[in-house]
This record gives C-alpha cells, sequence and structure tokens, in this order.
C-alpha cells in the first residue's frame, strides 16, 4: 500500500489561540509528511509486508525485517499517531464529552477532571519525546498510558481514542519549552464527538476480537 499524507478537514489557523498556525502546517507539512514518505520507502520490495494493514504490522512488529524494522516503527507510528491527533482535534472544541464515552470516563476515573489530571501527569512525564493516550485494552478497559517516540499504544495491545503529541515540533515555536501551557490549552481543541466515533470503532473491533 501506498501511503498518503491524510488533509485536515480544518485550516492551519482554526485551532488558534491554542495551536498556532505556523506550528500547524509545519506540523502536517514536514513532519508528519516525512513519516508517510520514509514510510513508503521502506516498505519499496517488500511487497508482501506492505499489503497488510499497518495496525496490524505494528501489533505484531517482529514480522518486519530485522533491518527495516526500527524504521517501520518510527514512521509507521508515525503515521498512525498523528492521522489520529489531526482527527481528535478541531475548532469549537474542547468541554467534556457526552454520551457512552463521557460515561465511560466517569465510571472508569470517578470524575473527567481526574481523567484530566492523569492524562496531564502521563503527558508531563513523559521524558524526552513522545506521546500521552487515552486507550481501551483488548477487554476494552479503558486507560491512560504514555508512549516514547512514535511508538503506537497498538504496539502494547491498547486501542488508541485520544492522543497528545508532546514532542517539541508540537509546541516549541509558540509555548518554547513551557508543555505544561502547551497541555493546558489543548484541551480546548479536543473535539470529543470525534473522540466518541473512535471510541465506539474501537469497542466495535474489541466485541469482534475472538
Ligand atoms: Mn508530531
Amino acid at each position: 500500500m501506498i501511503y498518503q499524507l491524510p488533509p485536515l478537514t480544518y485550516r492551519y489557523d482554526a485551532l488558534e489561540p491554542y495551536i498556532d498556525s505556523q506550528t500547524m502546517e509545519i506540523h502536517h507539512t514536514k513532519h508528519h509528511a516525512g513519516y508517510v514518505n520514509n514510510l513508503n520507502k521502506l516498505l519499496e520490495g517488500q511487497a508482501k509486508l506492505a499489503e497488510r494493514p499497518l495496525e496490524e504490522i505494528l501489533a505484531d512488529i517482529s514480522i518486519v525485517p530485522e533491518d527495516i524494522r526500527q524504521g517501520i516503527r518510527n514512521n509507521g507510528g508515525g503515521h498512525l499517531n498523528h492521522s489520529l491527533f489531526w482527527h481528535i482535534m478541531g475548532p469549537h472544541s474542547g468541554g467534556e464529552p457526552g454520551g457512552i464515552l463521557g460515561h465511560v470516563i466517569q465510571t472508569t476515573f470517578g470524575d473527567f477532571s481526574i481523567f484530566k489530571e492523569q492524562f496531564t501527569a502521563a503527558a508531563m512525564s513523559r521524558f524526552g519525546s513522545g506521546w500521552a493516550w487515552l486507550c481501551v485494552d483488548f477487554k476494552g478497559r479503558m486507560e491512560v498510558i504514555s508512549t516514547p517516540n512514535q511508538d503506537s499504544p497498538i504496539m502494547l495491545g491498547y486501542r488508541p481514542i485520544v492522543g497528545v503529541d508532546v514532542w517539541e515540533h508540537a509546541y516549541y515555536l509558540e509555548y518554547q519549552n513551557r508543555r505544561a501551557e502547551y497541555l493546558a490549552a489543548w484541551w480546548n481543541v479536543v473535539n470529543w464527538e470525534k473522540a466518541a466515533e473512535v471510541f465506539s470503532h474501537c469497542m466495535d473491533m474489541v466485541a469482534k476480537r475472538p
């Protein structure tokens, strides 16, 4: 499969003042595009591997030939992680999720504010580059986790619902080293309706698992 950079469904300046336009544009057209291009290069001449869904490859990275394994891990993870990141953000967003997603967050963590604290703590304590995630495990249980570099939660047996990029390229232009400020602002661009669709899809996948 030839991977393509997914277009954003909103403008680069749509997340202002929380995430600035220049950061969005560089992040999408340079960083994410770079992962996609590298992934396609790595898969050249790997017809059998390339026909498997990326999720499946990352779920069992040992199937990847050793000489391209780390590259697939970094660039395949980077592609999946960013695709979800753009999808669950948007203008006129923030607040708290309603519906089943809101209910499950409440029953899992006690309260939305406790979830938010745990998620922020996971994002703050990630040393160097990586991500914080709200995930479900193979039984559909909700959990907050963090991954280094571009590792995908899929590599650990989770399905990601919401993730925040804490690589410095995600916030340095606007917030410099102030990750806490970026995270505080980021909650305002989380599109919980989109997250609810992702959650529903994840729970369908969990239900279909033998
Ligand atoms: Mn990034």
